[in-house]
């Protein structure tokens, strides 16, 4: 009694999927009802997202979330990865094909932008991380081709798919702060830098939060996915990391958490925003979250280096390698997975490669080496963003949560754990959607705040705890190590 599904749609860097989630007062189940793969496509132009691929793949799943909860859908939610928009002429039709946030369009661009307004200055005002892919960079670099002079409206990638479904435009403000256009003090546009800048904020839809309302499913998308209407369209955290940190299965406020995928985000949920120097040059970012939280986070090169890794190798068996790279001797040899150098694609482990020969160490021979090789960095630099971040916030935690992807390698969960010195404790693996789904749930009536919610998945979600193994001397040698170069 009392439990109602709701569609989640999660859209990753490499494939989009659409869960359902069933939802009581003492219940959460989620399941997969349909998956599809996102391709980035390379044109002449650069490298482009196949946004009508998405969102066939988004009704696709509609259709299949219909099937799997008897027609009866309480609301949709949509997130996906951060930064990147669609740009919509004055009829409302989309603009070519959004760009990729890997694309080479935004490099140097930064630095005539901080000619403008001096990245210190930036991050007084928005608290985000310099990243060459922020929303702002990539304005910049728009700001003189023809497509952009037609423009007279941005929408994010979540919300450029809600508009599809609904017919509605609002700009969601967690993935609004990723645009690093957005005051973290008052959630809210940051008008100063954009004015400074010549940014036209009246390219953004009205801000909508968490919770709000964002319209319900057009007539014919209703008849192409067969669902029975009304049906409502939920703004969630609209980006992913936003909805994967709600997910974390936390009691209390001591933790850290890293959203492990293609990227690990690693960080602290806090309740303002850390805006000194020290925090700049540390590269932290200071992301909304949820019921007025900040996501205070640095962004790790993530699982995207082995991605790469076994794209470049032909697609050998994952499982296979992992076990091999368990065998390989630990820490000899790490390259910095918070580095710029990794971002764009190909000739990966040629880089890896290169990058531990430029620093005196063993440089890996063989996949497994290789695959140790980033698992053992990737541990590392997890553990300099766990410590970092307590120092910079003065906030201590007694323990790190693990969700998403990286959940189902025990190997990486285990030496996060033996790199951080702190127990870890892994979570749901489709963080997001789970995130997504408790957000429309609470909308439709679900009571409880944050707390309450994670108090529902701490109840009902099974949770692996890796204790750590031997002291950190090693970790601390490697990174000493790494320092050193
Ligand atoms: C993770 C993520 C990160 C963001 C990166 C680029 O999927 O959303 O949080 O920094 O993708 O958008």
């Amino acid at each position: 009694a009392g439990v109602k599904s709701y569609a989640a749609v999660d859209l990753g860097a490499s494939s989009g999927r659409v869960m359902v989630g069933r939802v009581s007062p003492d219940s959460v189940e989620l399941s997969e009802v349909h998956r599809f793969p996102n391709r980035p496509v390379r044109v002449p132009e650069g490298l482009r997202w196949d946004i009508l691929a998405l969102y066939g793949g988004v009704l696709d799943g509609l259709r299949a979330a219909g099937a799997h909860c008897g027609g009866r859908l309480a609301s949709v939610g949509i997130d996906s990865w951060a930064v990147d928009y669609g740009l919509l002429d004055a009829d409302g039709a989309l603009l070519g094909n959004p760009v990729h946030y890997r694309d080479a369009r935004t490099e140097g661009v930064a630095e005539k932008v901080w000619a403008t307004v001096p990245a210190a200055e930036l991050y007084a005002a928005t608290g985000i991380q310099h990243a060459p892919f922020n929303t702002l960079y990539q304005l910049a670099a728009a700001r003189a081709s023809e497509q952009f002079a037609h423009a007279r409206r941005l929408l994010l990638v979540p919300d450029l798919l809600a508009y599809w479904l609904t017919g509605e435009q609002g700009t969601e403000l967690t993935n609004a702060s990723t645009t690093q256009l957005v005051d973290p003090r008052t959630r809210d546009w940051s008008y100063e830098v954009a004015e400074r800048l010549g940014i036209d904020l009246g390219l953004f839809p009205p801000l909508r939060r968490p919770g709000d309302p964002a319209g319900t499913l057009r007539p014919q998308v209703l008849a192409e996915t067969g669902l029975a209407g009304p049906v409502p369209v939920t703004a969630v955290g609209s980006h992913d990391t936003a909805s994967a940190v709600a997910a974390v299965p936390a009691a209390g406020e001591r933790f850290a958490y890293i959203c492990t995928g293609t990227w690990s985000l690693a960080g602290l949920e806090l309740s303002a925003p850390v805006l000194t120097e020290e925090s700049r040059a540390a590269n932290f970012t200071n992301e909304l979250g949820l019921d007025g939280t900040v996501r205070y986070l640095r962004n790790i090169m993530g699982l995207w280096l082995l991605q790469e890794c076994v794209r470049a190798w032909g697609e050998p068996d994952l499982g296979t390698l992992l076990r091999e790279a368990a065998t390989v001797p630990a820490l000899r040899s790490v390259v910095d997975a918070g580095d710029e150098a990794f971002l764009a694609p190909g000739r990966m482990p040629e880089r890896i490669a290169e990058a531990c020969r430029a620093s005196g160490q063993p440089v890996p021979g063989t996949p497994a080496e290789t695959t140790r090789c980033i698992l053992d960095s990737l541990a590392l630099a997890h553990r300099r963003a766990v410590l970092d971040a307590q120092r910079l916030a003065d906030h201590p935690v007694d323990v790190v949560y693990l969700v998403g992807g990286g959940t189902r390698n025990a190997l990486l969960c285990q030496l996060t754990a033996d790199a951080c010195g702190l127990p870890v404790v892994a979570g749901a693996t489709e963080a997001a959607a789970l995130g997504n789904v408790l957000v429309q749930a609470r909308a439709d009536g679900l009571a409880g705040d944050l707390a309450a919610l994670r108090g529902l998945l701490v109840r009902t979600q099974p949770l692996t705890r890796y204790t750590p193994r031997g002291d950190t001397g090693p970790w601390r040698a490697a990174q000493a190590r790494l320092a050193a170069r």
